[in-house]
């Protein structure tokens, strides 16, 4: 059997939040294996969507690139690089934004939702951001990519440009399946439970970063917002703030949602919160301390990356040269 090919990305856009680790890095670790080629990147690129201070972008592609260590990803078996440094990301991004209709890019849900959020800089690149995300992927002909629910509708994109581009300039991609986890797809804000937890959340009570202290863990748990009936049930519509946290606790102990809500019967709204942030707090700990490791010895990331570099570029250089030949583009 061939090995499949995995890849995903994070945006150094801000401090990762439990919702990224959830949603993608714990993932990221667990589909690393023999039978696999992993690429994980750290999408700079992307992140310049949002304004950003030119020094606190590139300490916290480095930091993050750390973090995707800490959490488990293996240089040794999976390729780690920072998306500016293979160029063929941005330049394949250019041909396939010439094959993309402006129709199915006026569809993006996240577009609008970051338009809202950011209506003083509403630019070309964070309405282009799916096709660099679908060149992300194709680059490495990927099989399986990793993320959160949030993401789910720029993987069809992709899916559709590279299906599309194979029937009509020639067969050159292979066509992505996302991996999206059961549970755990989409954690919520504490404070606002109907919105996603979010890195760029200007409300750091609502998110919990994965580097937090643990006695800050514990208090922004014990502040989520709930309501006022005081019963354990998971119920996203009426009760989406236990039903995050049940989410939360069953992510991070094992446990199913029904052995959740079973292990909390006869508790209230305080037990479930502190059991909460315990479970949490075990997990991320002992993730928290290698980081602090690993910063402590940059040249080792910096080699890393360098190799994750070379590796990735190899193979995005193969597929880039093949859409070139394919679309006509003169190549000395
Ligand atoms: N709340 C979430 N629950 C589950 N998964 C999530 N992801 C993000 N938020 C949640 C997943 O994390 C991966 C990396 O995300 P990203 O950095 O590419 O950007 P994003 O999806 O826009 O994440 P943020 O945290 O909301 O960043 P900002 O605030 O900068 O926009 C993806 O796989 C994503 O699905």
């Amino acid at each position: 059997m061939s090995k499949k090919t995995v890849l995903s990305g994070i945006q150094p856009s801000g401090s990762p939040t439990l919702g990224n680790y959830v949603g993608a890095l714990k993932n990221w670790a667990l589909l690393q294996g023999e039978d696999r080629y992993c690429y994980y990147c750290v999408a700079n690129l992307h992140a310049l969507t949002v304004k950003q201070d030119p020094q606190d972008l590139h300490r916290r592609s480095f930091e993050t690139a750390a973090l995707l260590l800490a959490c488990g990803v293996d240089p040794e078996v999976s390729t780690v690089f920072i998306q500016s440094d293979v160029k063929e990301h941005a330049e394949l991004s250019w041909v396939l934004s010439c094959h993309t209709p402006l129709g199915e890019l006026n569809r993006m849900t996240q577009f609008k939702d970051k338009s809202a959020k950011h209506a003083d800089n509403i630019n070309a690149g964070l309405y282009t951001y799916p096709v660099l995300m679908a060149s992300d992927i194709l680059l490495y002909q990927s099989d399986l990519v990793p993320v959160g629910a949030d993401q789910k509708q720029h993987l069809e994109l992709a899916r559709n440009i590279a299906i599309r581009f194979n029937n009509t300039v020639g067969e050159t991609f292979k066509v992505p399946e996302p991996y999206i986890p059961r549970v755990g797809a989409r954690i919520m804000s504490l404070q606002d439970p109907t919105q996603k937890m979010s890195k760029s959340d200007p409300n750091p009570s609502g998110c919990i970063a994965i580097m937090d202290d643990p006695a800050v863990i514990l208090k922004k748990f014990k502040r989520a917002v709930t309501d006022c009936d005081n019963s354990i049930a998971f119920d996203m519509e009426n009760k989406p703030g236990v039903s995050n946290l049940l989410t939360i606790f069953s992510v991070f102990t094992g446990k199913t949602i029904e052995e959740s809500v079973a292990y909390f019967e006869g508790m209230g709204y305080g037990q479930l919160k502190t059991a909460v942030a315990e479970a949490v707090i075990a997990e991320l700990t002992p993730l928290r301390e290698r980081f602090d490791e690993l910063l402590k010895n940059g040249d080792y990331i910096k080699a890393v990356l360098k190799t994750g570099a070379e590796k990735a570029r190899e193979t995005a250089l193969s597929t880039l040269k093949d859409v070139y030949a394919h679309v006509g583009l003169y190549l000395s």
